[in-house]
């Protein structure tokens, strides 16, 4: 055997079946970028990767259809100009593979309600949503164990928000392995040490979020210079004025971890370099970090979405192969749980 062939097959035995996905829900923030983006472009190197748009999660809460469409494109847009090849990586459309909602349907009848019940971010939106909340809301923990077990899924990267789901992701694969016999791998969340909980910055106590009330919450991977500027200028701290990375300050924590990420420095390195100066001086370098990194990020993205069609291509070469993949797996389920006639 050729040395590179055997090398190859090597690298192939040790690869893992990687698999993540945002919603399209409005433009993403930086949160997105560090919680789940660049841990799954890392992660493409060496490893099966699946990366898909949940345009199906994304209407758990309404949506214009006009502004979801646009939304599906520039997230998709945003995933190749981080460097999502989809030569290497299956990238695609959640609702262009109806297996995911098919799937989703039979875990349903195997889930129990306390289960979804018990789901923090469901609490959180039903308090937000009150009588106006859906049931997709509640069942939607449910759509992404469909997601994730399809695929026969190893490692699910997301940020420290996603791990509760991707607990009941396990639940259920132990579940049905038991109860119907061997057919789910069961998954494990990957949750960054640094960055899991990027924090809003006009609220550190609270994770930054695309749906949050006040777009000075978060930081749009799409904001121009001036509002990189303002928001982190205004982003809220405390009164000490000790640049510090330290859980009890989680203003300030949550700057130094955003710098240390997008600058590729500890956050110790950042203390040090800040002895005897102040938040402004802090909050302008961070701010100039900033526009350093998302001007050529910004570039590609709109380079990509000048050319609609080929976006649109790409996901569909990339759904038509998720649902060949994703059919393969429902056979054996419907199989399994008896609905499936054909005895071969
Ligand atoms: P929404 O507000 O619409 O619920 P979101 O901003 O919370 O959206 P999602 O689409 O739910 O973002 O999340 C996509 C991925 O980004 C998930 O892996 C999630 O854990 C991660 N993520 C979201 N917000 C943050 C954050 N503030 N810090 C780190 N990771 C985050
Ligand atoms: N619920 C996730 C998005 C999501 C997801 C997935 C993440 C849907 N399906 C499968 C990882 C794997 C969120 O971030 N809100």
């Amino acid at each position: 055997m050729r040395l590179d062939t055997w090398r190859l097959e090597l690298k192939t035995a040790f690869m893992s079946k990687v698999l993540t996905a945002i919603q399209p829900s409005g433009i993403l923030h930086i949160g997105n970028y560090i919680g789940a983006i660049e841990p799954a472009v890392e992660s493409q190197r060496d490893n099966e990767l699946r990366m898909f748009v949940v345009d199906y999660h994304a209407i758990t809460v309404p949506q214009k259809p006009e502004e979801l469409r646009k939304n599906i494109l520039t997230a998709t847009a945003t995933y190749l100009a981080c460097g999502i090849d989809p030569k290497k990586t299956l990238l695609f459309q959640q609702s262009q593979v109806p297996q995911h909602t098919e799937l989703a349907w039979i875990l349903n009848c195997t889930a129990r309600m306390g289960e979804l019940e018990r789901m923090t971010q469901f609490k959180d939106k039903t308090r937000v949503r009150g009588e106006t909340t859906t049931v997709g809301l509640f069942d939607y923990p449910i759509l992404m164990a469909a997601d994730i077990l399809l695929y026969d899924t190893a490692i699910v990267p997301v940020g420290e928000d996603q791990k509760q789901h991707v607990e009941l992701a396990r639940d259920l694969a132990i579940r049905f392995n038991r109860d119907f016999g061997e057919t789910f791998v069961v998954p494990q969340p990957k949750i960054r040490e640094v960055g899991a909980r990027i924090m809003g910055l006009d609220d550190p106590t609270k994770k930054m979020s695309k749906s949050a009330s006040s777009p000075k919450n978060y930081l749009s991977l799409l904001d121009d210079p001036e509002t990189i500027r303002k928001k982190i200028m205004s982003a809220v701290t405390d009164n000490e004025g000790k640049v510090a990375f330290d859980e009890t300050r989680p203003g300030i924590s949550n700057l130094v971890t955003i710098f240390s990420i997008i600058t590729k420095q500890t956050p110790e390195q950042i203390e040090l370099d800040y002895i005897g100066k102040g938040y402004g001086d802090f909050k302008k370098d961070l701010a100039e970090a900033l526009t350093l990194f998302l001007l050529p990020l910004q570039a590609k993205i709109k380079t990509y979405l000048e050319h609609e069609d080929e976006l649109i291509k790409i996901l569909n070469a990339g759904s038509t192969r998720a649902r060949e993949e994703a059919e393969k797996k429902m056979e054996v389920v419907r199989k399994r749980v008896g609905v499936c006639l054909n005895q071969d």
